[in-house]
């Protein structure tokens, strides 16, 4: 118990009357906001799939315009890959099994994959 005025008047918190002689000690904790992780969505070139069913693929499920299509199309052509979105996993999954079962039932060997965003 401390008594005299000079420590009674330091900044330090005193004791509840009655207590056990403890000081609170206030955590200051940062809430974490949790944020589910991403995933990529890839285009793979082949040599067989016509160019203008990627544009249409690239227009029908991932919603760009004709002209990004085409855009986004040419560098899966001449890079051999691409990102054409970000998703949730729930999504992601939907987009590829979209892509995988259109191009199946269009005979062409179009394929689209999902990875993990770092
Ligand atoms: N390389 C194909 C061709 O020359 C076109 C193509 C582009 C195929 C993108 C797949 O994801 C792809 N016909």
């Amino acid at each position: 118990m401390r008594t005299d005025l000079w420590t009674m008047m330091a900044d330090e918190p005193t004791d509840p009357p009655g207590g056990e002689g403890e000081t609170n000690v206030i955590t200051k904790t940062k809430p974490k906001t949790q944020r589910p992780p991403m995933y990529k969505v890839l285009l793979l070139n082949d040599d067989y799939t016509p160019m203008e069913f990627v544009v249409h693929v690239l227009e029908r499920f991932f919603g760009v315009s004709h002209s990004q299509a085409v855009e986004i199309m040419l560098t899966v052509h001449k890079k051999g890959v691409a990102v054409v979105g970000v998703f949730s996993y729930e999504i992601a999954e939907t987009k590829v099994a979209q892509v995988m079962d259109f191009a199946r039932r269009n005979q062409h060997p179009l394929q689209c994959t999902m990875e993990k965003e770092d």
